[in-house]
């Protein structure tokens, strides 16, 4: 696991998990501490971000988590954790810290 990848996710714990985010290390994650805003999470069978300010990204159909700085522009994507398939996750599921 790379450094990016090391720093991304503090803790996954609880049913459904929850996922601590840090934002010093995340270019994009914005809006301060507390709960990751809607417009910054997405979820598809995909694994892409849909638009400019989609940063975190479930892909249900594999449980991976990816957190992208640049949203759809090409690249900047990093998988960093994986999760259970088929979750009902919410951006309210991600704290920022
Ligand atoms: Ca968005
Ligand atoms: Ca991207």
């Amino acid at each position: 696991m790379g450094r990016a990848a090391c720093c991304i996710a503090v803790a996954v714990i609880g049913e459904p998990p929850g996922v601590g985010l840090v934002d010093d290390v995340l270019a994009g994650i914005g809006g301060g501490n507390g709960t990751l805003t809607a417009d910054q999470f997405v979820k598809n069978t995909t694994g892409l971000a849909g638009d400019g300010n989609d940063h975190i990204i479930y892909e249900t159909d594999t449980g991976w988590l990816t957190y992208d700085s640049n949203g759809s522009a090409a690249g900047g994507s990093t998988h960093f954790a994986t999760l259970a398939a088929n979750l009902a996750l919410t951006n309210a599921d991600f704290v920022v810290v």
